[in-house]
């Protein structure tokens, strides 16, 4: 059966995506040596060979013959730098060097680096040149990664499950255990190590005490196995009351000395059994996990005796900065949980040991679509930090839409707090990852260029976004200047687009913040303890964060940069809902009130995802078939959505404003027919929660083994396209057939795979089926059978005939 997804014949072979930017299919490349010399045998340079041998028989058709000492002919060259007496450099870990070297009439293309993972990353960097198109024949770049600390972090539970993960199952534990198969660990190692990613936590910050009991050890020494060869180190998550839980001592209590003991003892025993393990991730006295306040001590009395314990092996702990109070009291209006990370850990700044490192979400509150930099990176001068930023989609369509987030990231990063850009304050990248056992790894395509562009900021933040999403568009899809230039086009706005049809002026994605994270539900965030507030009522939005009238979160950042929040005339518009809160009549900059951009950049973001689902169809022939139907699908879902998005969005600030849209588009749908006023035939009408998230606050379900729904074409005779909106829950797999007349022209299934928690009658579940090309006449019946299935009830929204 045919799910609703138009399906193209005629195209190149097909791929998975599971070789994501690593499938060195650009063909003939310049003139490659024919020997490829290792000089080492470690298993990091043995990898590094390896990816070489395997890049150039992919891009050049050939298979190099390997030599273990210096050949008498042109030949790559790998080794770290006392492996090559003639050259010397001062090379920091890491770093790689690319030396063409004259001898004679032999040209040696030598991949050298201080230490052997600096050589697998040359090895990496010349496989990226070659299928850049870039010249490999007169070499001479070093190249020093940015941050010595470029992680991931997976969310990861032992059960196979992972906490806003988007691309299928862990990778690394199944069923309360490490996978017995850990191929696919392996070539995560491989892409972590392709972009210069050192080090990954491998299970979640919501840390399940387990992983700290005896059994679990030989398992993370497994998986550290598999990641080793890549460079990459492993990390793990604990859980701060662990000596208690289940050292089973009565206390937790960082400054009781038993407790300093245990950890002591523990992490030694861990060390035993991985000894080059990265350190661990801790996240205390946040969203349930216990931490020091239990006992009245301070973050750092919690992070410095983990930190003891790690030092002797050279571990680092990760102290999350994420720690806030979700009770906070909604009536308050200086309460404010923007101010939480900078109120936690300000006082503490000099007070960690030199093995603690501070991880800090780019923005204050929580991945949303925009943030201001979060204030702490500035407040913290004798602390080192790391920014954590998120891969991973939560708040942004959850990989279901395409959201490219580089340029969000370098917003942040190039961000100027005062005493230096962000940047330049933190010494550690870590990116929530969460890939899973997907062929795509993040559960859509476009989706890995966020994995691909996290490492390469890591390694070189002043790279640029266009520059990042070009290299990866050649490396991922196709070199062809078409697909270079409209992949482009559709990553580089989708952030924005995105941003337009979510939550814009710093109103922050106004998704249900309480449960799935994904779909549209605009009270979600208010009159609860959460405090993602925006505040919006009758008469205006935004959070007053001013230090004047506000919570005063603005007086946490440096005076230039409060200085610029504070006042309306100097806040950027993109942040005025977040710093603000103004008369919806309020005017922008650009002379626009703060109702009309909402109604305007609504329908620019929906129309905008229209145009990717075109400009993508355009690349039919440059893309293989498998990839090519499954963005197109993905991008007609998301077009779907953002419609719903669209919608909700503005009917709510109608209503709640009561000023219309000056362009008298909301609440007006020329070719939409309500489900609810259609002739319904066992389909009974459901009032939908929130109202919003179904087109008119209703939709209609089937409660009989069939049912139909039915109404007269009054529109102009001729070729129309027909949109079914219908709700495709995670529940049953129901099925609907539309008919003109007496004759079906089209049937689907609703079987598309919704993340988790997409239960309901909701805009989360809200999906459409574009039918193209259908002859219609005036007085013509069109019908929608529905046959529902399990809990799922063939519920419908509405049609619309264009
Ligand atoms: O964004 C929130 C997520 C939680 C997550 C938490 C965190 C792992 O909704 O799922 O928990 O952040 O970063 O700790």
């Amino acid at each position: 059966m045919r799910r609703c997804v138009f399906f193209l014949a005629i195209a190149l072979h097909a791929e998975t995506g599971r070789e994501a930017w690593l499938r060195y299919s650009r063909e003939n490349p310049e003139a490659i040596p024919a020997v490829l010399a290792t000089l080492g045998d470690s298993p990091v340079i043995v990898n590094a060979r390896d990816e070489i041998l395997r890049g150039i028989r992919g891009m050049a058709g050939k298979t190099l013959r390997l030599e273990s000492a210096m050949p008498r002919e042109n030949a790559i060259v790998l080794g770290t730098l006392p492996a090559f007496p003639n050259l010397s450099a001062n090379l920091p870990d890491d770093a790689y060097w690319l030396k063409t070297v004259h001898s004679g009439n032999i040209d040696y293309t030598v991949v050298t680096a201080t230490n052997d993972r600096g050589v697998l990353y040359g090895a990496f960097a010349l496989l990226r040149k070659i299928a850049l198109g870039q010249p490999v024949t007169n070499l001479d770049e070093q190249q020093t990664p940015y941050a010595p600390i470029r992680w991931v972090n997976q969310w990861d539970r032992l059960d196979g499950t992972i906490e806003r993960g988007y691309g299928g199952r862990s990778i690394f534990w199944d069923e309360g255990r490490a996978r017995g198969d850990l191929t696919r660990v392996r070539d995560y190692g491989r892409l972590l190590a392709s972009l210069g990613i050192n080090g990954c936590a491998i299970n979640n910050v919501n840390a399940d005490k387990r992983i700290l009991s005896p059994d679990f050890f030989p398992q993370i020494a497994s998986i550290a196995a598999a990641l080793r060869p890549w460079g990459v180190k492993t990390v793990i998550s604990v859980d701060f009351g662990s000596p208690k839980t289940i050292g089973g001592l009565n206390t937790f209590d960082p400054l009781d000395p038993l407790v300093a003991a245990w950890w002591k003892t523990k992490i030694d025993e861990l060390y035993a059994a991985i000894p080059d393990l990265g350190g661990v991730v801790m996240k205390a006295d946040s969203e349930g996990q216990v931490g020091p306040s239990a006992y009245k001590r301070t973050h750092a009395d919690a992070a410095n005796v983990v930190a003891r314990a790690l030092q002797p092996h050279g571990g680092m702990i990760f102290y999350r900065g994420f720690v806030y109070d979700h009770h906070m009291d909604w009536n308050n209006p200086k309460n404010d949980r923007a101010r939480a990370a900078y109120d936690n850990f300000v006082d503490l700044d000099g007070k960690f040991d030199h093995n603690v490192v501070i991880q800090i979400k780019n923005g204050p509150i929580d991945f949303q679509v925009r943030e201001p930099a979060s204030p702490l990176f500035a407040a913290l001068q004798k602390t080192n930090q790391a920014i954590e930023l998120q891969i991973t989609q939560e708040y942004m369509g959850q990989a279901r839409h395409m959201v490219f987030l580089v340029p969000q990231w370098k917003e942040t990063l190039d961000f100027d707090m005062g005493p230096a850009p962000v940047k330049r304050l933190v010494r550690g990248f870590i990116g929530v990852a969460n890939v899973g056992l997907d062929d795509s790894w993040l559960g859509n395509h476009l989706s890995q260029a966020n994995l691909y562009g996290f490492g390469r900021l890591a390694w070189n933040p002043d790279l640029t976004s266009r520059q990042i999403i070009d290299e990866w568009t050649q490396q991922t899809f196709s070199t062809g200047r078409k697909a270079v230039d409209a992949i482009a086009q559709m990553q580089l706005t989708s952030w924005r687009t995105y941003e337009n049809y979510t939550g814009p002026l710093g109103l922050q994605t106004l998704t249900d913040i309480v449960g799935n994270h994904y779909g549209v539900a605009i009270e979600a965030s208010e009159r609860n303890g959460w405090g993602q507030w925006h505040r919006a009522d009758e008469k205006g939005v935004g959070m007053d964060r001013t230090t004047a009238t506000g919570t005063g979160y603005i007086g946490q950042y440096s005076p230039s940069v409060a200085r610029m929040f504070e006042s309306v005339a100097t806040c950027p518009d993109d942040l005025l809902l977040f710093l603000h809160h103004v008369p919806y009549t309020y005017k922008l900059h650009s002379g626009k009130t703060v109702i009309q951009y909402i109604y305007d950049s609504h329908y620019e973001g929906a129309q905008a995802v229209e145009d990717y689902v075109r400009d993508w169809k355009s690349l039919q022939s440059q893309v293989d078939e498998q990839r090519f139907a499954e963005v197109s699908h993905q991008l007609e879902y998301q077009a779907g959505q953002a419609q719903v998005w669209r919608d909700a969005v503005n009917t709510w600030f109608w209503h709640t404003s009561g000023i219309a849209d000056a362009k008298g588009r909301v609440g007006n749908y020329p070719g939409r027919i309500e489900a609810e006023s259609m002739a319904l035939d066992g389909y009974t009408i459901k009032l939908v929660t929130p109202w919003e998230g179904a087109s008119g606050g209703k939709a209609i379900e089937c409660a009989n083994e069939r049912c139909s729904a039915s109404f007269r074409y009054e529109g102009d005779p001729g070729w129309h396209t027909i949109r079914v909106q219908y709700f495709d829950q995670s529940a049953g797999v129901s099925h609907f057939k539309l008919f003109v007349g007496s004759q079906m022209v089209d049937e689907w299934s609703a079987d598309d795979r919704v993340p988790e928690r997409r239960t309901k009658v909701d805009s989360s579940s809200s999906t459409r089926c574009t039918i193209t090309g259908v002859a219609l006449r005036k007085g013509d019946e069109i019908r929608i059978e529905g046959i529902p299935d399990g809990a799922e009830h063939a519920a419908i929204d509405y049609v619309e005939i264009r």
